[in-house]
């Protein structure tokens, strides 16, 4: 089965998104996500003008091969733009690989280990009360884990507490402010609000967003360890992994990381040292399922489950493949879940779906998710930034 065209179709349903279509000789075309918040031209520039004349001609069958071909062929390699093209390019094998089979991509990866992928959302709020009410009323529609951030008093546009990251028409990013003092003394407040509002029965957590540095993560998480979280997450940057160390030794609060990882060797030394209890890469940025399933076994012998990444900044079709992963993985943890803007449906079809707390992909052959190119056409592009966070004195900080 031969390729015989590549589309990247480059589209603002509510939010700006990255797709591709792999078109073969048979008729059977596959879709895929390469969505890169901010960047999003350099994955779809990088995809029409580098990767798409190297598919053509080539087997859509041979998924690994093609993966290696373009990672490592390239000679250059990694990172998160040359990453989510390739993830976008595996998306879209996959599907085909699916849809020539007549079987569901969870089929393809050994089967349901599960009948639905544990979900969770987010609550947010610019007080203890609206977090809790944001949060009671994800926990009435059936969510048993819930994410849960709150505005911190004295500085300005916290994460995860206001409006997101969706296009405004800013021409450049807005900024916002963040200190540690406040934020490590709100959070534990935080949290003693919740349980003692909403009980002991529901799995809360919080995304601290890799803004503190490894001793105050220690102590955030030996705070909270009263509250009982499903895990902290991201508690600091990325790029020093052995820092983790210094966190485990003070805490049992179970530590989520990896969303900004773009490779399976970036996560080796938090799992294979058991740093971490989740491992939670995005699909669209490490290069796919072929990437993320290794990832989860990996994962697998040191006791480390999967919480895939799953934001509002990621098209539906890799939310679909987060689930068709999730459903055929044993050391399967939680799955991030967000309703996208309603626009999107329009040009995205299919995706996964919530009931009772848990997310389904349909038995449909692939990916089970399709895009209306002309109903794309409708959406341009509009440019969108990331926040940028400074602190008091004005120096950058981490988002
Ligand atoms: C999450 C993430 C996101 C990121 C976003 C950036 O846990 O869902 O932290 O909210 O901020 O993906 O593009
Ligand atoms: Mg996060």
């Amino acid at each position: 089965m031969t390729i015989t065209d590549v589309r990247v179709i480059v589209t603002c349903p509510g939010r700006n998104f990255v797709l591709l279509k792999i078109v073969t000789d048979s008729g059977l075309y596959g879709v895929g996500d390469g969505t890169l918040n901010g960047r999003e031209l350099a994955v779809a520039e990088c995809l029409r003008e580098h990767i798409a004349p190297l598919l053509i001609g080539r087997d859509a069958d041979c998924i690994e091969d093609i993966w290696q071909y373009l990672f490592r062929g390239a000679y250059w390699r990694g990172g998160p733009v040359l990453n989510s093209a390739l993830a976008a390019v595996d998306l879209a094998l996959w599907d085909i690989k699916g849809k020539r089979a007549g079987l569901p991509v969870y089929s393809l990866l050994g089967g349901k280990t599960r009948q639905g992928a544990l979900a969770y959302t987010h609550a947010t709020g610019e007080t203890f009360g609206e977090v809790a009410d944001n949060a009671r009323r994800f926990i009435e529609q059936g969510f048993k884990v819930v994410r849960c951030q709150c505005a911190i008093p004295g500085t300005v546009g916290t994460y995860g507490s206001g409006r997101g990251n969706a296009p405004t028409g800013e021409a450049l990013p807005v900024e916002e402010t963040w200190e540690p003092r406040p934020y490590l003394q709100t959070v534990p407040r935080l949290f003693a609000h919740l349980r003692e509002t909403l009980g002991d029965e529901v799995e809360l957590f919080h995304d601290v967003h890799e803004r503190l540095t490894p001793i105050q993560a220690a102590r955030l998480g030996k705070e909270l360890e009263p509250f009982h979280l499903f895990f902290l997450e991201d508690p600091i940057r990325p790029e020093h992994k052995e820092s983790f160390r210094v966190i485990r030794q003070h805490t049992t609060t179970p530590l989520a990381m990896g969303e900004l990882f773009t490779s399976k060797w970036e996560c080796l030394p938090l799992i294979t040292e058991q740093l971490i209890d989740f491992i939670r890469c995005d699909l669209a940025h490490v290069g796919g399922i072929t990437e993320a399933r290794k990832i989860a076994a990996i994962a697998e012998c040191y006791h480390v489950q999967t919480a895939w990444h799953g934001p509002p900044d990621i098209s539906p079709i890799t939310h679909a493949a987060n689930v068709h992963l999730d459903l055929a993985t044993p050391n399967f943890g939680v799955q991030e879940w967000v309703v996208h803007p309603p626009e999107t449906a329009d040009v995205i079809h299919g995706g996964p779906t919530f009931a009772d707390g848990y997310l389904h992909v349909s038995d449909a052959p692939g990916l089970g998710c399709d895009i209306d190119e002309q109903a794309a056409a409708k959406y341009p592009y509009r440019r969108a930034y990331l926040p940028v966070s400074r602190r008091a004195d004005g120096s950058v900080q981490d988002w």
